[in-house]
């Protein structure tokens, strides 16, 4: 690869360390196009309606956060904006944090470290979404350490921390963009509601902010407004939304929307997807045409297809991976609404047992609010002890 990048500000810019992902995996040839219907009931696991998302974050000025530093805006700034989000993030997670820790420390009436308090910790783990392996896991090494000796709630959830930073450390990695491709194809799947569209405008905001040349593809076009939806959100960040009108086959317009990026000399093509057609059948159809009609103008393509998980389903989202690994190449997962989740530990579950990079989390609403995953950070966090 001949092509050097030049320097570029920003988060995606600066955690950039990871080779563009091989999609060797072809989904299985099935090419009827889906059909068209009235939503209805799919058996695919759909996330609830996030009743339990703070409606905004009570944090400080959003503006620190990507205000666009000129040249020698330097360090001071990248402190600042540090500072700022993890100071959200923690907020974030607040409902989270508040579940695990609060049962941990409830049990610390007594002062030796028995079985007992030991049988009672790991529930509360895994009542905390972090999974009975992950639970087990924390527990059989807490209990080597420590049994028999007096332990403090705080000394718990700071060896929890540790170990569950060690878990989720191999799957924290940004999204690498291959500038060799022009364009770099990211496809953007998971169940309806799960922030896909929000994820992929927030992304466009972010990659634009670095310099690159982005373009968007409606692909949903399956729900009635998920294209104005996208539209919206590509005006307010400037970007080209490629889009057909409500039932247009998707396939088709992730084609013409690579041969325009193309034509274009984009950088990256962002295709949203439909979450959720009238069965998972339909859907797995529409994700494997797309798939196989963007490779036909790059074989190669999608060099990142990410899964998006809502932090609020919990459990749920196990079955979601499980459903879209068969439909689609998942090589990465972003995990949306960690602000007001109180089931944000079911991200280290997850890590555990899939060990799917982890690319960014979506904290929030607003186009700002996608972050790059940092291990130590969320499980510092989630454990209720500082950064
Ligand atoms: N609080 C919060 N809301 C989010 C986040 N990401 C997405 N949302 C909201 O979740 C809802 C569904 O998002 P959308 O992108 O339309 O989901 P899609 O159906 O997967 O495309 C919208 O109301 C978004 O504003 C996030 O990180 N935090
Ligand atoms: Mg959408």
């Amino acid at each position: 690869m001949s092509e050097t990048e030049p320097e570029k500000k920003g988060w995606f810019a600066r955690f950039r360390s990871r080779g563009a992902p091989a999609n060797e995996t072809p989904p299985s040839e099935t090419p009827q196009p889906a059909e068209r219907q009235v939503e209805k009931q799919t058996d695919i696991p759909v996330a609830p309606p996030s009743a339990e998302v703070a409606p905004s974050p009570s944090e400080p000025p959003p503006e620190v956060l990507d205000a666009a530093p000129g040249p020698d805006a330097g360090k001071k700034e990248e402190e600042v904006e540090a500072k700022g989000w993890l100071s959200r993030l923690r907020a974030g997670l607040a409902k989270s944090t508040k579940r695990v820790t609060e049962s941990i420390t409830s049990l610390f009436t007594k002062k030796k470290l028995d079985q007992e308090t030991l049988n009672e910790l790991e529930d509360a783990l895994i009542q905390a979404d972090l999974g009975v392996s992950v639970a087990a896991r924390l527990i059989a090494k807490l209990g080597k350490e420590r049994f028999g000796k007096e332990v403090t709630d705080e000394e718990v959830r700071a060896a929890f921390a540790d170990d569950i930073a060690e878990i989720l450390q191999p799957v924290a990695m940004p999204l690498a963009i291959d500038s060799a491709r022009k364009p770099h194809v990211v496809l953007v799947v998971g169940v309806n509601g799960s922030g896909k569209t929000t994820t992929i405008a927030k992304m466009a905001h972010l990659f634009k902010g670095e310099g690159r040349k982005v373009m968007l593809a409606a692909g949903d076009t399956f729900r009635a407004a998920a294209v104005e939806q996208l539209k919206v959100w590509g005006d307010r960040a400037g970007v080209p939304v490629i889009s057909k009108p409500t039932g247009a086959d998707a396939a088709g317009l992730a084609y013409e929307a690579l041969e325009k990026a193309r034509a274009e000399g984009s950088d990256v093509l962002l295709i949203d997807t439909a979450g959720r057609l009238h069965n998972k059948t339909n859907l797995m159809e529409e994700l494997a045409k797309i798939v196989r009609v963007i490779r036909k103008i790059d074989p190669s393509a999608p060099h990142s297809c990410l899964l998006v998980l809502d932090a609020t389903t919990g459990q749920n989202a196990h079955a979601q991976v499980e459903t879209f690994k068969t439909m689609s190449p998942i090589d990465a997962l972003v995990v949306t609404k960690l602000d007001g989740s109180a089931k944000g530990g079911v991200l280290v579950a997850l890590a555990e047992k899939f060990k799917l990079p982890v690319v960014a989390i979506g904290i929030g609403e607003g186009i700002d609010d996608l972050r790059p995953f940092e291990a130590r950070a969320f499980a510092r966090g989630l454990m209720g002890l500082p950064a």
